[in-house]
């Protein structure tokens, strides 16, 4: 059973997860008319990979004795300057995103909720991955520069990372089936 300080920065964790889905899936609507299809391919993907995070959390929540609630969202941002502004924001996302789960995770060892914590572990590892994967794309496409050529192969080894993102979804889904 969950506490109810524990029920509550989950279910707010849960409304951060479903934003940061809408939040790619509206960078991504932005990079696929704007003629970066491979960085929209992994933006759709990463939109996907957020509320696969969120659906985690509904589970585990509802699993615990607690009680999983969906929240009202701000609308996403439409328009960015550029593909630096995008990847830039990102990044500032995902800071934000792994500050929040530190939080969670201290507020379930305050409450000696050791398997929240233990639960969490998952979500920590994601985080510095996430956040070590876009800062590399930052690099690149910095390094690009306004150069079309470089950003035209930036956006083709995004499409490459979107397609390996796509081969680890399948596989954690067929897991998850048992498929
Ligand atoms: Fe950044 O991925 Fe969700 O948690």
């Amino acid at each position: 059973m969950v506490t109810k300080s524990v029920e509550k920065a989950i279910n707010e964790q849960i409304r951060k997860e479903e934003h940061s889905s809408r939040i790619y899936l509206s960078m991504a609507s932005w990079c696929q008319v704007s003629g970066f299809q491979g960085a929209a391919e992994w933006l759709y993907a990463q939109a996907d990979e957020e509320r696969m995070h969120e659906l985690k959390l509904i589970h585990y929540l509802n699993g615990r004795g607690g009680n999983a609630h969906l929240a009202d969202l701000e609308k996403p941002a439409t328009k960015f300057k550029s593909l630096l502004d995008v990847f830039q924001q990102v990044l500032k996302h995902e800071e934000y995103i792994s500050a929040s789960i530190n939080e969670v995770y201290a507020i379930s060892i305050k409450q000696n909720d050791y398997s929240t914590g233990n639960f969490l572990q998952w979500y920590i590892m994601e985080q510095t991955e996430e956040e070590s994967t876009v800062r590399t794309i930052l690099d690149q496409i910095r390094l690009a520069g306004e150069e079309k050529g470089g950003l035209f192969h930036m956006d083709k080894e995004l499409a490459a990372q979107a397609a390996k993102k796509r081969t680890s979804q399948l596989a954690a889904a067929t897991a998850n089936t048992g498929a």
